[in-house]
């Protein structure tokens, strides 16, 4: 196994080093807040995208793009929604010199864009559902010190669905869907999650309730990579999204709405990577196979034929593969920045390899070294990136698990968190005011309830109050 001294004791660091490093994002960008992808992080960021988009596709969900500006009057119009965001809203006042009529915003999210449209679009009930979805940019101003890929201010890849439905039931219907799809993504990902429903002071402005998928980082903390939200009819109300229902009656449409960042790329590089850098997901990684000729002396071209050779066969089976024949480097510099870019799977070819017909393959999670004869080579690969995924969903797995502990009083959850930050489940009687004490007096966060809706034992009392205990609650630190 590869050490993850530093990727646990000084997290922060490596990660700012690793997406740097590896290619990934360029934080030196004189905007704060915003960064540049790297090619290498292009593709890396591509590869989910078009994850996710396989998956809202296959459940009905249609692409749409909508403008990045929105009027001051549309994105006033809810003003739960329009009140949280206020502090956050960048706004485009002056063309030239000129001071426009009306200033404009750039997108926090796109709810008030989309609602004037729907409109304009949905007549009867047999327009309904409508998914939509659209991966855009979004901007807020963040106060919250800003991270790339964590807390962005210019959010590049926000994937961002819109549905609307005709009753409440389906609405119900589809937040359970769109939980069925972040899982399978998530579980595409290898990355674990714990599903919590917010609590009424932390949930999306607008919204009934949220749901949040959080996973953990090795430096303790809890960071939340999607969200699920029920909006009612609070946004169809107040812009008057009607519809003819079966009798014959008009109603205000129920909506959902479901977002995702690169956020989900920065738990990717954090949950899964080690002291020598990333390890990626054979499923997203930009290249799943490298490979590197041992330059030997009287072998040289005999051992890049057979590298080719590999490399026209692994491309033949649809494999994301590599040929690395650089002459001016040597094989640990190869072998170094491979592993530092997180190549699932490296095959060596030396002079050995030539003469007896075989292949090495080294494991990027584990480092384990297999020699494979030549005629195997398609069948070891997909066996190979196979088991990595499975490690590594296992790994991580039991990793958050891990840093998943229970806790009966406040001294407990100070001392059990005190070294690092753990999640804790506790009780909570479910009063909004004692969660807020909860947090203030752990300073830690209140991730919400479980979604299964799983009850605390018996005699558990709420910390704060004393009372019983009708809720099993989740606190930690997060991003
Ligand atoms: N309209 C809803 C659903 S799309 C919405 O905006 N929800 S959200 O505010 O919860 O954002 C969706 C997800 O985007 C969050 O769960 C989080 O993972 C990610 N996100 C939010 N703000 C940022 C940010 N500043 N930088 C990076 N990712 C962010
Ligand atoms: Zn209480």
């Amino acid at each position: 196994m590869v050490e993850r001294k530093r990727w646990e004791n000084n997290f922060s660091e490596w990660f700012q080093e690793i997406i740097a490093n590896a290619e990934i994002m360029d934080y030196r960008y004189p905007v704060k807040g915003c960064g540049v992808w790297l090619p290498y992080g292009f593709k890396l960021r591509n590869n989910v995208i078009n994850l996710i988009r396989k998956l809202l596709d296959e459940k009905g969900h249609e692409e749409i793009l909508f403008p990045l500006m929105i009027t001051s009057r549309m994105i006033g119009k809810e003003s739960e929604h329009i009140g949280s965001f206020e502090e956050q809203i960048f706004w485009v006042t002056h063309a030239g010199k000129r001071e426009l009529d009306e200033k404009l915003a750039l997108r926090p999210t796109s709810e008030t864009a989309i609602a004037p449209m729907l409109k304009l679009w949905i007549r009867s009930h047999a327009d309904l559902p409508k998914k939509y979805y659209q991966i855009v940019s979004i901007f807020r101003y963040e106060t919250k010190a800003t991270r790339p890929l964590i807390r962005l201010r210019e959010v590049t890849t926000f994937k961002e669905a819109h549905t609307s439905h005709e009753s409440y039931e389906d609405a119900e219907r589809q937040v359970k869907e769109a939980v069925e799809i972040y899982s399978k993504f998530f579980d595409e990902l290898c990355l674990p999650y714990i599903i919590s429903k917010r609590p009424e002071w932390d949930k999306f402005a607008g919204a009934l309730y949220s749901i949040a998928y959080d996973t953990v980082f090795p430096d303790g903390r809890t960071l939340q990579i999607g969200t699920i939200h029920n909006l009612g009819q609070n946004f169809s109300k107040a812009f008057e999204i009607t519809f003819e229902t079966k009798d014959g009656s008009r109603d205000y449409v129920w909506q959902t709405c479901y977002g995702i960042s690169e956020r989900v790329i920065a738990a990717v590089i954090a949950v899964h990577g080690d002291d020598h850098g990333l390890v990626l997901p054979p499923t997203i990684a930009p290249i799943q196979i490298v490979i590197i000729p041992i330059p030997y002396k009287g072998y040289e071209e005999k051992v890049l034929e057979k590298c080719k050779k590999v490399e026209e066969t692994l491309r033949k089976a649809n494999l994301r593969v590599k040929l690395d024949p650089r002459e001016k480097l040597t094989p640990g510099a190869k072998f170094f920045e491979w592993e530092l870019k997180g190549v699932p799977l490296r095959i060596e070819v030396g002079p050995k390899d030539y003469e007896e017909e075989t292949l090495t393959f080294v494991r990027r999670d584990s480092l384990e070294r297999v020699r494979v004869k030549d005629v195997e080579v398609v069948e070891k690969t997909l066996e190979l990136l196979n088991k990595i995924h499975e490690s590594l969903r296992e790994r991580a797995l039991k990793y958050l698990w891990s840093k998943v502990c229970r806790a009966e009083s406040i001294e407990e959850v100070v001392k059990l968190t005190s070294e690092k930050p753990l999640i804790v489940e506790t009780g909570w009687c479910g009063k909004s005011e004692c969660g807020i004490a909860l947090e203030e007096k752990t300073n830690l966060n209140v991730l919400g309830t479980p979604v299964n809706n799983e009850k605390p034992p018996e005699n558990m009392k709420c910390l704060i109050c004393g009372e019983k205990a009708r809720f099993l609650v989740r606190i930690a630190k997060s991003y």
